[in-house]
């Protein structure tokens, strides 16, 4: 069984993470997905609208996903990867280039961003009706 992975906030979630998702899961036939904690958000410096109750209570719906665990930090990934016996990792390209690290340990994919939506977007239009 080939076994994905993918980290993020997956905050108001919108059309560019169901892409996500849904071409990460393409990528083989379990995908996990780690949903920052609200405390690693205030590291990320991210203000969330949902907690990370509702956020993973919402990934957890989304048909792509098989699993959703809390990420808590930067550095859990290797430990994820070796734990979870993870054959590729998967990130929008937004990300590109910052966790070659992790090439060591696993496949590395960066895949192309959806433009022209973001949780931030929605919430700056929300607030300008
Ligand atoms: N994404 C996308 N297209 C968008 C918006 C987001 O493909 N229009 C992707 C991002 O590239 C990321 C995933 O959706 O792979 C989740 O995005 P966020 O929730 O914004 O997560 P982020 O803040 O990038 O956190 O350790 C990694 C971090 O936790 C990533």
């Amino acid at each position: 069984m080939k076994k994905i992975i993918t980290y993020g906030t997956f905050d108001l979630i919108h059309e560019g993470h169901i892409n996500i998702l849904k071409r990460a899961k393409q990528l083989g036939d379990h995908l996990t997905v780690a949903v920052s904690t609200d405390d690693f958000n205030h590291t990320k410096e991210k203000k969330a609208y949902h907690c990370y109750k509702t956020r993973k209570l919402i990934v957890e719906a989304i048909r792509y996903v098989d699993d959703v665990i809390p990420e808590n930090d930067w550095e859990q990934k290797v430990n994820d990867i070796q734990r979870l016996n993870i054959d590729v990792f998967v990130m929008g390209d937004d990300w590109k280039g910052k966790f070659d690290y992790l090439k060591e340990y696993c496949e590395v994919v960066y895949l192309p961003r959806t433009s022209g939506i973001s949780s931030t977007q929605i919430k700056n239009d929300l607030f300008r009706v």
